[in-house]
């Protein structure tokens, strides 16, 4: 069978995991039924190519071929979890690709000097506990255990509830610095979550890129409190209505995106009581906030959270800001990332993104990190329209493949 073939057979066996019929797109909630489908099924694929498995502390899932202790480890890896109603390919591309390197490499015959790991990272996107990269932040010591275990999603389940029932131990949640030290280097593959490959000239091209690094970026929980009321009998002029404030600063933080060449999005919004013909009491807002730069993004942020009170103070409302994530920008490792355009063959552009990744997580733990792109034709993500073409993944196998036996055999 070629790559290809092999690439849609294994890529099949996922699809109909978490997928919602109506729109196709995927509910793969960490913990949740579908996600403990998508673990099984890594298992029994790590299992049937005879790699070692282990859940560590934090739930992240790992597969190794040769001993993980035997140092400078070569690990790959990406995540299964998804956005709610996302798309296949971001998370699990990365995941299904590694197996099939792996299958690559032993058909030509490589023998690893070092120690080959495959990683699904925890809850990647945060859609359940609303901390993205939760998995390799504990990992990493970024998050605490402690955090973690206060976290609550959106059904008021503990972060601690949902991990013991996945067979985790809520009280070893934490940084594993044993397990970081056995990574020598990691390599994500994804999916592009732009169009910067697609656009490129040349379209015979490898459909390949490697990533630069990865935008600073975060996550502000926006609280509006007003005045709960009677839709029918409350006069406009005596309103305080936190739904006004709140999407005021929605058109704020569009606009202000624009003006500085960043990025806002409010895509989560919860309203109390949350009744057709109630005023709202309270509205909560969530703001993905992304730049180049860091000035840029907190610049960005403090001028969105301005006219926000400024508004509020208008419509008799009250709003407050959290930060729920931070991650800072983040540069690739650039020996590793050179050593990968060489293994590639050298044509091969070098692209940033504005998305946010385990690796930068690992990068910003001082792994030697690098990512890898497969082309997107349309650069939707974070929806059921997300498509990468068969024959593109297939490349990134190969190309993966040529990556981890450059790095794990000299
Ligand atoms: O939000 C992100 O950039 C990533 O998909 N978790
Ligand atoms: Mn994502
Ligand atoms: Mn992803």
């Amino acid at each position: 069978m070629s790559t290809v073939e092999r690439f849609v057979s294994l890529w099949s066996q996922l699809q109909p995991i978490g997928r919602d019929p109506a729109t196709g797109g995927y509910l793969r909630y960490t913990w949740s039924r579908p996600y403990f489908a998508l673990r099984d099924w890594f298992q029994d694929q790590a299992r049937e190519r005879s790699l070692d498995v282990e859940t560590d502390a934090n739930g992240n899932l790992w597969a190794w071929w040769g001993d993980p202790h035997a140092g400078e480890a070569v690990v790959t890896g990406s995540h299964l979890d998804s956005v709610p109603y996302g798309g296949a390919y971001d998370g699990p591309l990365g995941i299904v690709s590694a197996l099939l390197a792996v299958d690559v490499l032993r058909w030509r015959g490589v023998t690893p000097e070092r120690p080959i790991g495959i990683v699904a990272f925890a809850e990647e996107e945060g859609a359940r506990f609303g901390v993205a990269c939760l998995g390799s932040r504990l990992l990493t010591g970024e998050l605490t255990g402690e955090r973690a275990r206060a976290l609550v999603d959106s059904d008021g389940v503990p972060l601690a509830r949902a991990a013991a029932e996945a067979g985790l131990d809520p009280s070893r949640l934490g940084p594993d610095k044993a397990r970081l030290a056995l990574i020598g280097a990691f390599v994500e593959l994804h999916i592009e979550q732009g169009r910067l490959l697609s656009n490129r000239a040349g379209g015979e091209a490898l459909p390949l890129g490697v990533g630069s690094g990865t935008w600073p970026h975060g996550r502000w929980r926006l609280e509006f409190t007003g005045e709960a009321n009677h839709a029918g009998t409350t006069l406009m002029p005596d309103r305080h209505d936190p739904m006004v404030t709140c999407a005021y600063t929605v058109l704020a933080a569009n606009k202000q995106a624009r003006l500085a060449g960043a990025n806002a999005t409010v895509g989560r919004v919860a309203v109390a009581p949350n009744a057709t013909n109630a005023v709202p009491e309270r509205v909560t807002a969530w703001l993905d906030a992304r730049a180049a730069d860091q000035s840029t993004l907190d610049d960005l942020v403090e001028t969105v959270v301005r006219h926000a009170t400024r508004r509020a103070a208008r419509d008799g409302t009250t709003v407050s800001a959290t930060t729920e994530s931070i991650s800072p920008e983040v540069r690739f490792d650039e020996k590793l990332r050179d050593r990968l355009v060489t293994a590639l063959g050298g044509d091969v552009p070098v692209i940033g993104t504005g998305a946010g990744h385990d690796a930068a997580v690992l990068a910003g733990a001082a792994v030697a990190t690098a990512m890898l792109f497969v082309r997107n034709p349309s650069g939707v993500s974070h929806s059921p329209a997300e498509q990468a073409t068969d024959a593109d993944c297939a490349a990134g196998v190969e190309g993966l493949a040529r990556v981890l036996a450059d790095l794990a055999c000299r």
